[in-house]
């Protein structure tokens, strides 16, 4: 539910959404919120009682939506919102366990809190920025979601799409060609020895979540071999390793 849903005329068009609505696998329907609106100026925000800047999201419309959407019980209701909690990885497969998900979007100020109270929903928040509008995050979390329905994914993508539930940030990814502008493939990558290019990929997997995502390492148990694998890369760094000059 939205104030714009021509925002969501592209994404859902493209790609995984497109191919899990016609696989039949998703129904994906936008609704105007203004739909449920009764003046001639289709209003759907006031000012803030208490006072202070900008409009707030009217409850009405929203309710009169949910009401007139909403299948049963069972439908889990999601308010994209900066005051919600972090979405994560672990609420995308829960949300795609859901018979019927209704996504409210709303714009800046933000909702009447009734709306979210009232509608028992949950309240998320994709991250500390912002945003003109919950309709981006909606789509965020949609993507996130829907490609954890059974059948979505190909085997293929399914497999690889594990390794950052495992708690690291994945390691780096080469293709052909071995040069490029200069530009080289690590050498052990085209060896051809297997168990040495699973500990490299092992090593750069824990030392690019160590400089960019700490807060990941420190989730994640590690075991003997990551030990010494840190332990390798603090002493190259300590030998003059990359970015070091002589
Ligand atoms: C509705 N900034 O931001 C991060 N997650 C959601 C949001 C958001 C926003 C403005 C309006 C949602």
């Amino acid at each position: 539910m939205t104030l714009f849903p021509g925002i969501f005329q592209g994404p859902l068009q493209e790609s995984i959404l497109r191919r899990a609505q016609e696989k039949g696998l998703v129904e994906i329907r936008v609704h105007d919120l203004r739909a449920w609106t009764h003046d001639r100026h289709r209003t759907a925000d006031d000012i803030p009682y208490g006072g202070g800047s900008g409009m707030v999201m009217k409850p009405e419309p929203v309710f009169e939506a949910v009401d007139a959407l909403r299948q049963d019980p069972e439908s889990r209701i999601v308010v994209l919102s900066p005051q919600g909690v972090p979405f994560t990885q672990e609420m995308a497969g829960g949300l795609a366990q859901a018979e019927h998900l209704i996504l409210v979007c709303g714009r800046y100020e933000g909702f009447d809190d009734r709306i979210p109270r009232g509608l028992g929903a949950l309240e998320i928040s994709i991250g500390d920025y912002v945003l003109t509008g919950g309709e981006l995050p909606a789509l965020v979390v949609l993507d996130a979601v829907v490609r954890l329905v059974p059948g979505v994914l190909g085997d293929a993508e399914s497999a690889a799409g594990d390794s950052f539930s495992a708690g690291l940030l994945e390691f780096p990814q080469y293709t052909r060609p071995p040069v490029y502008r200069g530009l080289v493939v690590p050498a052990v990558l085209l060896s051809g020895d297997h168990l040495a290019i699973a500990r490299w990929r092992r090593k750069e997997a824990l030392r690019r979540t160590r400089d960019r995502r700490p807060d990941l390492l420190e989730r994640i148990r590690l075991s003997e071999l990551d030990q010494d694998l840190l332990a390798e890369i603090d002493d190259e760094a300590a030998s003059g390793g990359a970015g070091m000059n002589s």
